[in-house]
């Protein structure tokens, strides 16, 4: 495939409601979204590092600049999505920009081809169950409030995000409400360090699928160790960052599942292996979330329906995060989203709303 130009596009997407984690509280996603043209197609990438460096190193101007600087110069003239990676190989590290360039380009290969993501991924099915991640609330009975009204849409699994004094109380009084049944976990974004052990064993009390994240980003081996002293499965997510890190983390005995979110590990292609990885260590995957609009969405719940996502993911629908999203808003149907059939993505921004909510535009041509 020849590549005649990509289009960098920020858009500027506010929440519903401010969303608080151990990192910071966010009031609205400020989206690069990448848009790769070639002369029988186009295909579309969204970049899901935030505003600033808070979850990873990545941040959205950066990964911008290391696109047009670094990534779009690196590609050979002639390309399909393996080829992406490839090419992108010497360069170390931004991994987010890598997935949105590589996700562009195997968007346009597919629609070119008239395959949809689902399919050519391998998905097993043709919806998925989705579960919904909610913030740390001012109160108890305010985060009350905002699960029931999750349960009510149909979500069939709870994450809590939790921090040092925000853990075990919101978690018993979830539990104490909706009873023992629900499938409930929780994610720490790394707020906590192995002294914490006995407070983090405090939540083998209530059932948890699992703990998220509990310690810092590179601490793979003291995950190990908090493994011993704690019964919740430990599952990481912002320390695996390829499939390299994945088969070490299983081997070191650090976590017993993984999220797999695309983004964070350079895209569909990596994570596809780590799900392949996982299946054969029989290690459970489910698919994470970065406040995606349609367009990510839609190729992360193609992701979701592979067989080793054996967990619901944090693939909720349009209007947990958006009133309006920049596609066909992606909407719950008994507690799952329908895995899109139509080429590529399967879903195209709608242009009115999408003139709305950008901010800049810069082309590319790629001579
Ligand atoms: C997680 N996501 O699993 C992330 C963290 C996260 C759905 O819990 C703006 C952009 C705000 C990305 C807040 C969920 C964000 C963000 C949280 C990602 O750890
Ligand atoms: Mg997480």
């Amino acid at each position: 495939m020849k590549i005649t130009g990509v289009e960098l596009r920020r858009i500027a997407m506010p929440l519903v409601a401010p969303f608080r984690t151990s990192f910071g509280t966010e009031t609205a996603r400020d989206v690069l979204l990448v848009r790769v043209v070639t002369p029988d197609s186009e295909g579309w990438g969204e970049c899901v590092a935030m505003s600033e460096p808070l979850y990873s190193s990545e941040y959205v101007d950066g990964a911008a600049e290391v696109i047009r600087r670094f990534l779009l110069p690196a590609l050979p003239r002639e390309v399909d999505a393996y080829g992406v990676g490839r090419a992108l190989e010497p360069i170390k590290g931004h991994r987010m920009a890598k997935a949105a360039v590589e996700t562009a380009v195997l968007d346009a290969q597919l629609r070119a081809a008239g395959e949809s993501f689902g399919r050519f991924l391998g998905a097993a099915r043709d919806r998925v169950p989705c579960g919904v991640s909610v913030g740390i609330m001012d109160s108890i009975p305010q985060l009350l409030d905002a699960v029931e009204g999750y349960l009510d849409e149909g979500y069939v699994r709870i994450k809590l995000k939790i921090e040092p004094g925000w853990d075990v109380e919101p978690v018993r009084a979830v539990r104490e409400r909706f009873g023992d049944q629900m499938l409930l976990q929780v994610d720490a974004n790394a707020a906590y360090t192995l002294v914490d052990a006995p407070q983090l064993a405090k939540l083998d009390d209530f059932g948890l699928l699992l703990i998220e994240q509990p310690l810092a980003n590179d601490d793979l081996v003291q995950h190990a160790q908090l493994a011993k002293l704690v019964r919740t499965p430990i599952c990481l997510d912002e320390s695996i960052e390829s499939a390299e890190h994945a088969a070490a983390a299983i081997s070191l005995g650090a976590c017993s599942i993984i999220n797999i979110k695309p983004g964070r590990i350079g895209g569909y292609l990596e994570a596809r292996r780590i799900h392949d990885l996982c299946r054969a260590h029989g290690v459970a995957v489910w698919c994470g979330g970065m406040l995606e609009t349609g367009l990510g969405r839609a190729a992360n719940v193609a992701l979701a329906a592979l067989p080793g996502f054996t967990l619901p993911g944090d693939t909720s629908g349009s209007r947990r995060y958006y009133e309006t999203d920049i596609t066909e808003p992606f909407e719950l149907s008994d507690g799952h989203l329908a895995v899109p059939t139509g080429p590529g993505l399967g879903v195209e921004p709608l242009p009115s709303v999408l003139e709305e909510v950008t901010t800049s535009t810069e082309w590319i041509p790629i001579d």
